[in-house]
């Protein structure tokens, strides 16, 4: 799974990469695995609010977990450093690179919300948006009825203000010029790359079926992270000579990527 350099400049350019098939079946179903674990044991809330940013809503549901790692699976602490990620993301934003945060958003069939318009960056806030991106991996097919990832290509050329979004009780949004948005459909498995300057936003899921978006952010060492600052083993190199791997790169060790998802399918299998 090595991107091509066609690939690596169209990220380049548009700011955004879509990627299918990047993770293959056993891997997406590791991954589903661990998130029904996430919803058995309560571990996802709904951040979505009536409108005053504050009281949440009893009618729709966007359901978050964030951060995942360290704390919550030893499969997700050792996703960023499986071999294709760390070569994916060290081609798109250089090495050595640092993985800062993975968190899921799932959106329950029917009245599943949206997440509004935002940039990563204006979380993050790093110097140059090109020095981070996200990676948002689909592991449910994502489809614009089910409200799939949508993204305005090239908007890391400009910055709009944000301000707190309303509908949720902490997130930040912005309203750019919604005709130049472009929907993301994804297999399972597939995987959308983005600049942290790329207008993002989800959609209403419609479909009687749940899906969720697992996101993953990574910086080159070169940002400055401001409050995300890197903490060594919170937030772990996976490239460059300084890369962690397994057992090094968190307080909690972190199996190797094979390793964590061959005892996860294990797991499944049993249960
Ligand atoms: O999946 C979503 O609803 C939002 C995802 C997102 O905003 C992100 O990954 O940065």
């Amino acid at each position: 799974m090595k991107l091509r350099h066609d690939q690596i400049r169209q990220f380049q350019r548009e700011g955004c990469l879509p990627v299918q098939g990047f993770f293959n079946a056993s891997e997406i179903s590791a991954l589903r695995g661990e998130l029904e674990r996430f919803k058995a044991e309560g571990l996802l809330r709904n951040v979505s609010t009536e409108g005053d940013g504050a009281t949440h809503s009893t009618q729709r549901m966007n359901l978050q977990i964030c951060p995942i790692s360290p704390k919550h699976s030893p499969l997700m602490r050792a996703l960023p450093f499986a071999p294709k990620v760390v070569e994916a993301i060290s081609d798109l934003i250089g090495s050595p690179a640092i993985f800062i945060l993975d968190q899921i958003f799932l959106k329950p069939g029917g009245n599943g919300a949206g997440t509004s318009w935002h940039t990563d960056n204006s979380y993050f806030k790093v110097q140059d948006p090109a020095l981070g991106t996200g990676m948002w991996i689909a592991l449910h097919d994502a489809t614009v009825a089910n409200g799939t990832l949508h993204v305005i290509p090239r908007s890391h050329t400009y910055e709009l203000p944000h301000e707190r979004d309303p509908m949720s009780d902490h997130h930040i949004r912005c309203y750019p010029d919604e005709s130049l948005a472009v929907p993301v459909e994804l297999a399972a498995g597939g995987v959308l790359f983005f600049n942290f300057g790329i207008l993002h936003s989800t959609r209403a899921n419609t479909t009687p079926n749940e899906r969720a978006g697992l996101a993953l952010h990574f910086v080159n060492e070169k940002a400055d992270l401001g409050r995300w600052r890197k903490t060594s083993k919170q937030q772990p190199y996976i490239s460059g000579p300084c890369a962690q791997r397994g057992a090094d790169a968190w307080d909690t060790a972190a199996p190797i990527w094979e390793e964590a998802l061959d005892h996860q399918l294990l797991a499944c299998a049993r249960s």
